[in-house]
């Protein structure tokens, strides 16, 4: 379905939502475009690239109505690895605590990288001119979601300081091959660092404005919302608007459950730390985080992507369980539990990352 492989884990089949099992992303600094995960809050578009239009406009002193054409001509060429994550990535760990009606449940998979190409959003804006007191830059979509209320098209805005860093992309190709449609061709938004929801497919509007977007997915949606709050009657004042990614980590393989042989056992995964941010050290733990030991940290593909990591543990015979956190070039670390975490829709579980392991004894006879 969409291109994809056959072993996806589908939590819906429309709008089309589908997580890499993770043993597929695990090893790869980029993952392929079969393997990607997708996230849809309506039906796909099906776009005819000669018919589509950009248009940039609100605070600009010059209005902008831009082809595919002037969009590849008019402007230098970027390609750029970079890590998207879905805010609502590992919720199953928060939904173990307490049920979150009405999404899905996503285990380590709803993240993946890309190298991804195209056009500085920065530099379009430059031409179109941005206002001095403009703050923000807003994208709209034409899929219409039936998840939003009142029902409206996908959209949302990330501050204009952002949007004019170089890392933020109009782009057309995923991988060195044009966007498929699943994934927002002919041209989507790429924000590294900031949550999925802000790299809007299918971009059709860039209007630059002093707030952010009004759009349902900027202001009700995609909020993280104090643990009391009633996501449906939550104030805009309650809770916020999630931009940057937070710290996160996780266990690609072995899987949660296995059985592996005793005696030295790799275990790999991912770190990945958001916007300005980068990782500086992934711990692993076989004693629930009484003791660790680092874990050697693969180089990243660019500044914008997650960071492959790997340990190799001496399992002796037995139950095991290994913990994993990661740090930040802030210092910051990770939650330990996702008690503390816990909100209403379900954003953010970035608490340490636990998988239980049996190890067996490796005579054969
Ligand atoms: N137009 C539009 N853009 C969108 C979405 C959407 O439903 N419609 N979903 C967002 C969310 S929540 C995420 S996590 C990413 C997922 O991108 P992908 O499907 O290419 O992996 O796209 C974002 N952009
Ligand atoms: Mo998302």
């Amino acid at each position: 379905m969409w291109g994809k492989r056959d072993d996806m884990v589908v939590h819906d089949v429309e709008p089309f939502n589908a997580e890499p099992p993770p043993y597929a992303l695990a090893d790869q600094p980029l993952t392929g475009v079969d393997t990607f995960y997708s996230r849809n809050h309506g039906p796909i578009p099906q776009l005819h690239a000669p018919d589509w239009r950009l248009a940039v406009d609100g605070l600009v002193t010059n209005e902008l109505d831009l082809t595919l054409d002037d969009l590849q001509n008019g402007f230098e060429h970027i390609s750029l690895p970079a890590t998207l994550q879905c805010a609502g990535n590992r919720r199953t760990g928060l939904l173990q605590l307490r049920d979150i009606p009405g999404e899905a449940p996503w285990r380590s998979g709803a993240v993946s990288t890309a190298r991804w190409t195209g056009v500085r959003l920065g530099d379009v804006l430059r031409a179109a001119g941005v206002a001095e007191d403009a703050q923000h830059t807003a994208f709209e979509a034409p899929d219409v979601s039936a998840d939003s209320q009142p029902a409206q098209a996908y959209g949302s805005s990330i501050p204009l300081s952002k949007a004019l860093g170089g890392e933020v992309l109009l782009a057309w190709e995923m991988n060195c091959a044009p966007l498929s449609d699943v994934h927002g061709a002919p041209v989507r938004v790429v924000v590294p660092g900031y949550i999925g929801a802000r790299s809007v497919k299918w971009v059709q509007r860039v209007a630059v404005q002093c707030e952010p977007s009004q759009n349902y997915f900027q202001t009700v949606a995609y909020r993280l919302l104090p643990p009391e709050a009633d996501p449906d009657t939550a104030g805009p004042a309650e809770g916020l608007q999630l931009g940057a990614v937070a710290l996160n980590a996780d266990v690609l393989r072995p899987a949660d459950g296995d059985t592996v042989p005793a005696g030295p056992t790799e275990i790999s995964g991912y770190a990945f730390a958001g916007d300005q941010r980068r990782i500086a050290r992934v711990d692993v733990s076989l004693d629930g985080g009484a003791s660790w030991v680092q874990a050697d940290l693969d180089e990243p593909a660019s500044d914008w992507t997650w960071q492959l990591w790997r340990a190799v543990l001496d399992l002796a015979e037995g139950p095991h369980q290994v913990t994993v956190r990661a740090w930040d070039t802030t210092g910051a670390s990770q939650p330990k539990s996702p008690a503390a975490l816990w909100n209403p829709k379900g954003y953010v579980n970035n608490s340490w990352a636990r998988i239980g392991l049996t190890a067996t004894s490796t005579s054969r006879d």
